[in-house]
Protein backbone atom coordinates (compact mmCIF):
# COMPACT_ATOMS: atom_id res chain seq x y z
CA UNK A 1 0.00 0.00 0.00
CA UNK A 2 0.89 3.83 -0.66
CA UNK A 3 0.15 5.86 1.65
CA UNK A 4 0.24 9.99 0.75
CA UNK A 5 0.25 12.10 3.70
CA UNK A 6 0.21 15.40 3.66
CA UNK A 7 3.13 17.42 4.96
CA UNK A 8 1.09 20.34 5.25
CA UNK A 9 -1.90 19.60 7.28
CA UNK A 10 -1.01 21.44 10.34
CA UNK A 11 -1.37 25.01 8.38
CA UNK A 12 -4.29 24.26 9.06
CA UNK A 13 -4.49 25.00 12.65
CA UNK A 14 -8.10 26.46 13.57
CA UNK A 15 -8.86 27.37 17.09
CA UNK A 16 -12.44 27.44 17.44
CA UNK A 17 -15.58 26.66 16.04
CA UNK A 18 -19.18 27.56 16.67
CA UNK A 19 -21.28 25.19 18.74
CA UNK A 20 -24.58 26.04 20.64
CA UNK A 21 -23.90 29.83 21.08
CA UNK A 22 -20.54 29.41 22.06
CA UNK A 23 -17.63 29.28 20.55
CA UNK A 24 -15.60 25.65 21.69
CA UNK A 25 -11.90 24.45 20.68
CA UNK A 26 -11.84 22.69 17.34
CA UNK A 27 -12.28 19.05 17.49
CA UNK A 28 -10.56 18.52 13.89
CA UNK A 29 -6.95 19.37 15.12
CA UNK A 30 -3.65 18.31 13.71
CA UNK A 31 -2.76 15.84 16.30
CA UNK A 32 -5.35 13.43 14.79
CA UNK A 33 -3.10 13.14 11.85
CA UNK A 34 0.09 12.70 14.07
CA UNK A 35 -1.57 10.17 15.60
CA UNK A 36 -2.13 8.04 12.33
CA UNK A 37 1.24 8.62 11.66
CA UNK A 38 2.80 7.51 14.82
CA UNK A 39 0.84 4.61 14.57
CA UNK A 40 2.15 3.81 11.07
CA UNK A 41 5.70 3.88 12.22
CA UNK A 42 4.77 0.93 14.87
CA UNK A 43 2.93 -1.10 12.25
CA UNK A 44 4.26 -0.44 9.00
CA UNK A 45 1.33 -1.30 6.66
CA UNK A 46 2.58 0.54 3.59
CA UNK A 47 5.14 3.13 2.03
CA UNK A 48 5.07 6.61 3.25
CA UNK A 49 5.18 9.55 0.09
CA UNK A 50 4.46 12.98 0.00
CA UNK A 51 2.30 14.38 -2.81
CA UNK A 52 3.19 15.81 -5.78
CA UNK A 53 1.77 19.18 -6.93
CA UNK A 54 -1.99 18.96 -7.43
CA UNK A 55 -3.93 18.80 -10.57
CA UNK A 56 -5.73 22.83 -10.73
CA UNK A 57 -7.57 21.68 -13.85
CA UNK A 58 -9.11 18.45 -12.08
CA UNK A 59 -9.87 20.24 -8.60
CA UNK A 60 -12.08 22.69 -11.26
CA UNK A 61 -13.85 20.13 -13.18
CA UNK A 62 -14.82 18.46 -9.28
CA UNK A 63 -15.37 22.21 -7.55
CA UNK A 64 -16.85 25.31 -9.19
CA UNK A 65 -13.96 27.48 -10.46
CA UNK A 66 -15.16 30.73 -8.53
CA UNK A 67 -15.84 28.83 -5.08
CA UNK A 68 -11.75 27.60 -5.43
CA UNK A 69 -10.83 31.40 -6.38
CA UNK A 70 -12.52 32.60 -2.94
CA UNK A 71 -10.69 29.97 -0.87
CA UNK A 72 -7.72 30.38 -2.35
CA UNK A 73 -7.79 34.48 -1.62
CA UNK A 74 -10.04 34.48 1.61
CA UNK A 75 -7.59 34.93 4.27
CA UNK A 76 -5.55 37.86 2.47
CA UNK A 77 -9.12 39.33 1.75
CA UNK A 78 -9.74 38.68 5.20
CA UNK A 79 -6.48 40.50 6.66
CA UNK A 80 -6.93 43.16 4.58
CA UNK A 81 -10.21 43.92 6.10
CA UNK A 82 -8.36 45.12 8.83
CA UNK A 83 -4.78 43.83 9.97
CA UNK A 84 -6.09 42.95 13.77
CA UNK A 85 -7.72 39.90 11.53
CA UNK A 86 -4.91 37.97 11.48
CA UNK A 87 -4.92 37.03 14.78
CA UNK A 88 -8.63 35.63 14.41
CA UNK A 89 -10.26 32.55 12.86
CA UNK A 90 -12.60 33.16 9.61
CA UNK A 91 -15.80 32.04 10.21
CA UNK A 92 -19.53 32.44 8.53
CA UNK A 93 -22.53 33.91 10.47
CA UNK A 94 -24.72 34.57 7.40
CA UNK A 95 -26.19 32.36 4.61
CA UNK A 96 -28.51 32.62 2.03
CA UNK A 97 -31.17 30.09 2.30
CA UNK A 98 -34.59 29.97 0.50
CA UNK A 99 -35.65 32.44 -1.60
CA UNK A 100 -32.28 34.43 -1.32
CA UNK A 101 -30.54 34.85 -4.26
CA UNK A 102 -27.20 32.19 -5.26
CA UNK A 103 -25.88 33.90 -8.63
CA UNK A 104 -25.22 36.98 -7.43
CA UNK A 105 -21.98 37.00 -5.94
CA UNK A 106 -22.16 40.25 -3.38
CA UNK A 107 -18.93 42.08 -3.09
CA UNK A 108 -18.96 41.78 0.82
CA UNK A 109 -16.82 39.49 2.49
CA UNK A 110 -19.20 37.91 5.26
CA UNK A 111 -21.64 37.46 2.50
CA UNK A 112 -19.05 35.69 -0.58
CA UNK A 113 -18.54 33.54 3.14
CA UNK A 114 -21.89 32.26 4.06
CA UNK A 115 -22.38 32.06 0.15
CA UNK A 116 -19.86 29.02 -0.76
CA UNK A 117 -20.36 27.74 3.18
CA UNK A 118 -23.23 26.04 5.46
CA UNK A 119 -21.94 26.10 8.79
CA UNK A 120 -19.85 28.12 11.46
CA UNK A 121 -18.34 24.87 12.25
CA UNK A 122 -15.82 25.21 9.81
CA UNK A 123 -12.85 27.97 11.02
CA UNK A 124 -10.78 28.90 8.47
CA UNK A 125 -7.45 30.37 8.59
CA UNK A 126 -3.58 31.65 7.03
CA UNK A 127 -2.76 27.79 6.37
CA UNK A 128 -6.09 26.59 5.39
CA UNK A 129 -5.57 26.85 1.53
CA UNK A 130 -2.47 25.27 1.34
CA UNK A 131 -3.08 22.13 3.53
CA UNK A 132 -6.56 21.73 1.48
CA UNK A 133 -4.81 22.05 -1.84
CA UNK A 134 -1.72 19.68 -0.82
CA UNK A 135 -4.60 17.23 0.82
CA UNK A 136 -6.05 17.20 -2.55
CA UNK A 137 -2.86 16.16 -4.06
CA UNK A 138 -2.76 13.43 -1.74
CA UNK A 139 -6.24 12.16 -3.01
CA UNK A 140 -5.37 12.76 -6.70
CA UNK A 141 -1.54 10.95 -6.56
CA UNK A 142 -3.22 8.17 -4.54
CA UNK A 143 -6.03 7.43 -7.18
CA UNK A 144 -3.24 7.23 -9.85
CA UNK A 145 -1.20 5.43 -8.23
CA UNK A 146 -3.65 2.20 -7.62
CA UNK A 147 -3.90 2.90 -11.68
CA UNK A 148 -0.71 2.97 -12.62
CA UNK A 149 0.15 -1.02 -13.75
CA UNK A 150 2.98 -1.55 -11.39
CA UNK A 151 1.83 0.22 -8.76
CA UNK A 152 -0.50 -1.06 -5.71
CA UNK A 153 -3.88 -1.80 -5.62
CA UNK A 154 -4.53 0.00 -2.76
CA UNK A 155 -3.46 3.73 -1.02
CA UNK A 156 -4.39 6.17 1.22
CA UNK A 157 -4.40 9.74 1.40
CA UNK A 158 -3.84 10.57 4.58
CA UNK A 159 -4.71 14.53 4.92
CA UNK A 160 -6.39 16.89 6.69
CA UNK A 161 -8.46 18.79 6.82
CA UNK A 162 -11.21 16.01 5.81
CA UNK A 163 -13.22 16.38 2.32
CA UNK A 164 -16.72 14.51 2.63
CA UNK A 165 -18.95 17.80 3.36
CA UNK A 166 -17.37 19.90 0.95
CA UNK A 167 -19.64 20.09 -2.26
CA UNK A 168 -19.14 21.82 -5.68
CA UNK A 169 -19.48 25.21 -4.07
CA UNK A 170 -19.51 25.05 -0.75
CA UNK A 171 -17.24 24.44 2.51
CA UNK A 172 -18.41 22.80 5.70
CA UNK A 173 -18.27 20.20 8.35
CA UNK A 174 -14.58 21.18 8.69
CA UNK A 175 -14.15 20.22 4.72
CA UNK A 176 -12.84 22.09 2.21
CA UNK A 177 -12.22 19.93 -0.83
CA UNK A 178 -13.75 16.94 -1.55
CA UNK A 179 -10.33 14.33 -1.35
CA UNK A 180 -13.00 11.53 -2.01
CA UNK A 181 -14.71 13.31 -5.00
CA UNK A 182 -11.12 13.93 -6.19
CA UNK A 183 -10.23 10.70 -6.07
CA UNK A 184 -13.16 9.24 -8.13
CA UNK A 185 -13.08 11.83 -10.72
CA UNK A 186 -9.44 10.91 -11.13
CA UNK A 187 -10.49 7.33 -11.16
CA UNK A 188 -12.76 8.10 -13.86
CA UNK A 189 -10.20 9.92 -16.32
CA UNK A 190 -7.82 7.21 -15.74
CA UNK A 191 -10.01 4.86 -17.50
CA UNK A 192 -12.44 3.18 -14.50
CA UNK A 193 -15.81 3.38 -16.34
CA UNK A 194 -17.64 3.15 -13.34
CA UNK A 195 -16.23 3.96 -9.78
CA UNK A 196 -18.16 3.82 -6.25
CA UNK A 197 -17.61 5.80 -3.38
CA UNK A 198 -18.01 3.75 -0.38
CA UNK A 199 -18.36 6.36 2.95
CA UNK A 200 -18.13 5.01 6.15
CA UNK A 201 -17.64 8.12 8.14
CA UNK A 202 -20.23 8.90 11.10
CA UNK A 203 -21.66 11.80 9.40
CA UNK A 204 -23.53 11.82 6.14
CA UNK A 205 -21.16 12.89 3.10
CA UNK A 206 -23.18 15.40 1.71
CA UNK A 207 -20.90 16.82 -0.28
CA UNK A 208 -19.73 13.74 -2.00
CA UNK A 209 -23.45 13.20 -2.93
CA UNK A 210 -24.00 16.57 -4.06
CA UNK A 211 -20.99 16.13 -6.31
CA UNK A 212 -22.33 13.05 -8.13
CA UNK A 213 -25.82 13.02 -7.71
CA UNK A 214 -26.78 13.98 -11.55
CA UNK A 215 -24.07 11.32 -12.64
CA UNK A 216 -24.51 7.48 -13.00
CA UNK A 217 -20.80 6.79 -13.64
CA UNK A 218 -20.34 7.46 -10.11
CA UNK A 219 -22.19 5.24 -7.44
CA UNK A 220 -21.91 6.68 -3.86
CA UNK A 221 -22.81 4.80 -0.74
CA UNK A 222 -23.24 6.42 2.56
CA UNK A 223 -23.48 5.06 5.98
CA UNK A 224 -24.28 7.30 8.78
CA UNK A 225 -25.92 8.55 11.62
CA UNK A 226 -29.84 9.82 10.78
CA UNK A 227 -29.72 13.01 9.66
CA UNK A 228 -33.12 13.82 11.04
CA UNK A 229 -31.02 14.23 14.63
CA UNK A 230 -27.56 13.76 13.38
CA UNK A 231 -25.09 16.31 11.53
CA UNK A 232 -25.33 17.90 8.74
CA UNK A 233 -29.04 17.12 9.46
CA UNK A 234 -30.53 18.52 5.86
CA UNK A 235 -29.42 15.59 3.67
CA UNK A 236 -28.68 11.72 4.07
CA UNK A 237 -32.27 10.23 3.71
CA UNK A 238 -32.69 6.73 2.42
CA UNK A 239 -35.15 8.95 -0.44
CA UNK A 240 -32.33 10.40 -2.04
CA UNK A 241 -31.56 7.83 -4.91
CA UNK A 242 -30.12 10.18 -7.58
CA UNK A 243 -31.50 12.53 -10.40
CA UNK A 244 -31.56 12.38 -14.27
CA UNK A 245 -28.98 9.97 -15.34
CA UNK A 246 -27.33 9.48 -11.40
CA UNK A 247 -31.27 7.85 -11.01
CA UNK A 248 -30.51 4.67 -8.61
CA UNK A 249 -27.04 5.60 -8.25
CA UNK A 250 -26.72 7.01 -4.98
CA UNK A 251 -27.37 4.65 -1.52
CA UNK A 252 -28.12 6.30 2.00
CA UNK A 253 -28.07 3.97 4.99
CA UNK A 254 -28.74 6.21 7.64
CA UNK A 255 -28.56 4.63 11.04
CA UNK A 256 -29.64 5.44 14.62
CA UNK A 257 -27.70 7.05 17.41
CA UNK A 258 -26.71 4.16 19.70
CA UNK A 259 -25.88 1.60 16.44
CA UNK A 260 -23.85 -1.21 17.59
CA UNK A 261 -21.26 -2.88 15.62
CA UNK A 262 -23.19 -5.78 14.59
CA UNK A 263 -25.97 -3.55 13.33
CA UNK A 264 -23.34 -1.12 11.59
CA UNK A 265 -22.01 -3.97 10.02
CA UNK A 266 -25.43 -5.26 8.39
CA UNK A 267 -25.53 -2.06 7.21
CA UNK A 268 -22.09 -2.18 5.46
CA UNK A 269 -23.54 -5.64 4.17
CA UNK A 270 -26.46 -4.17 2.17
CA UNK A 271 -23.95 -1.44 1.46
CA UNK A 272 -21.57 -4.28 -0.43
CA UNK A 273 -24.85 -5.74 -2.57
CA UNK A 274 -25.52 -1.93 -3.89
CA UNK A 275 -21.61 -1.73 -4.94
CA UNK A 276 -22.08 -5.50 -6.64
CA UNK A 277 -24.79 -5.06 -8.15
CA UNK A 278 -22.58 -1.18 -9.90
CA UNK A 279 -19.71 -3.40 -10.56
CA UNK A 280 -17.33 -0.56 -10.62
CA UNK A 281 -13.97 -1.28 -11.32
CA UNK A 282 -12.52 0.85 -8.25
CA UNK A 283 -13.62 1.85 -4.75
CA UNK A 284 -13.03 5.08 -2.91
CA UNK A 285 -13.65 4.40 0.61
CA UNK A 286 -14.45 8.10 2.90
CA UNK A 287 -12.76 6.35 5.76
CA UNK A 288 -13.95 8.34 9.30
CA UNK A 289 -13.50 6.25 12.35
CA UNK A 290 -16.30 8.47 13.85
CA UNK A 291 -18.17 5.38 14.38
CA UNK A 292 -15.91 4.57 17.06
CA UNK A 293 -17.27 4.51 20.45
CA UNK A 294 -15.44 6.58 22.11
CA UNK A 295 -15.88 9.17 19.46
CA UNK A 296 -16.98 12.75 21.42
CA UNK A 297 -19.12 14.02 18.80
CA UNK A 298 -20.94 10.86 17.58
CA UNK A 299 -23.05 8.06 18.86
CA UNK A 300 -22.43 4.42 17.06
CA UNK A 301 -20.49 1.86 19.07
CA UNK A 302 -17.38 0.50 16.96
CA UNK A 303 -14.74 -1.02 18.99
CA UNK A 304 -11.16 -0.98 17.67
CA UNK A 305 -10.87 -4.37 16.80
CA UNK A 306 -14.50 -4.11 14.43
CA UNK A 307 -12.07 -1.92 11.93
CA UNK A 308 -9.75 -4.68 11.26
CA UNK A 309 -12.74 -6.56 10.34
CA UNK A 310 -13.70 -3.37 8.27
CA UNK A 311 -10.63 -3.71 6.27
CA UNK A 312 -10.85 -7.44 5.76
CA UNK A 313 -14.34 -7.14 4.20
CA UNK A 314 -13.20 -4.27 1.79
CA UNK A 315 -10.06 -6.29 0.70
CA UNK A 316 -12.83 -9.11 -0.28
CA UNK A 317 -14.12 -6.65 -3.28
CA UNK A 318 -10.68 -7.52 -4.62
CA UNK A 319 -11.19 -3.61 -6.60
CA UNK A 320 -8.45 -0.91 -7.02
CA UNK A 321 -8.81 1.02 -3.54
CA UNK A 322 -8.44 4.60 -2.44
CA UNK A 323 -8.96 5.59 1.34
CA UNK A 324 -8.80 8.84 2.02
CA UNK A 325 -9.25 10.23 5.28
CA UNK A 326 -12.45 11.96 7.00
CA UNK A 327 -13.44 12.17 10.27
CA UNK A 328 -12.55 11.17 14.00
CA UNK A 329 -12.44 12.88 17.21
CA UNK A 330 -11.45 10.59 19.94
CA UNK A 331 -7.62 11.54 19.19
CA UNK A 332 -5.55 9.16 21.39
CA UNK A 333 -7.77 6.74 19.79
CA UNK A 334 -8.01 7.72 15.67
CA UNK A 335 -4.10 6.10 15.17
CA UNK A 336 -4.94 2.50 16.31
CA UNK A 337 -8.68 2.39 14.39
CA UNK A 338 -7.40 4.20 11.12
CA UNK A 339 -4.78 1.69 11.08
CA UNK A 340 -6.42 -1.57 12.05
CA UNK A 341 -8.72 -0.80 8.92
CA UNK A 342 -5.14 -0.23 6.78
CA UNK A 343 -3.96 -3.60 7.94
CA UNK A 344 -7.18 -5.64 8.06
CA UNK A 345 -7.20 -4.91 4.70
CA UNK A 346 -3.66 -5.41 3.73
CA UNK A 347 -3.56 -8.74 5.46
CA UNK A 348 -7.01 -9.77 3.70
C1 LIG B 1 -15.50 15.22 8.62
C2 LIG B 1 -16.43 15.24 9.79
O1 LIG B 1 -16.51 14.25 10.52
N1 LIG B 1 -17.09 16.38 10.03
C3 LIG B 1 -18.00 16.47 11.13
C4 LIG B 1 -18.45 17.86 11.37
C5 LIG B 1 -19.31 17.94 12.60
N2 LIG B 1 -19.57 19.28 12.96
C6 LIG B 1 -20.55 19.45 14.03
C7 LIG B 1 -19.92 19.20 15.34
C8 LIG B 1 -20.87 19.32 16.47
C9 LIG B 1 -20.08 19.27 17.74
N3 LIG B 1 -20.86 18.73 18.75
C10 LIG B 1 -20.20 18.72 20.05
C11 LIG B 1 -21.00 17.88 20.98
C12 LIG B 1 -20.33 17.85 22.31
N4 LIG B 1 -21.13 17.04 23.19
ZN1 LIG C 1 -17.69 12.59 10.49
Amino acid sequence: MLIFHNPDHALHCPRQEMYRGRLVPCHETPARLEHVLTELRRRPVGELREPGAPDEALLRRVHAPRYLDFLAGAWSEWVALDAANAELDVLPSVWPVRGFRHDVEPTNFAARLGLYSFDAGTPLVGGSWAAALRGAACAIDAARAVLASDGPRVAFALTRPPGHHAGPDFFGGYCFLNNAALAAQALREGGCERVAVLDVDYHHGNGTQTIFYGRGDVLTVSLHGDPRTEYPFFLGHADERGEGEGEGANLNLPLPAGTSAHEWRRALDQALEALSRFAPQALVVALGVDTFEGDPISKFALRSADYLDVGRTLAGLSLPTVFTMEGGYAVADVGVNVVNVLEGFVAA
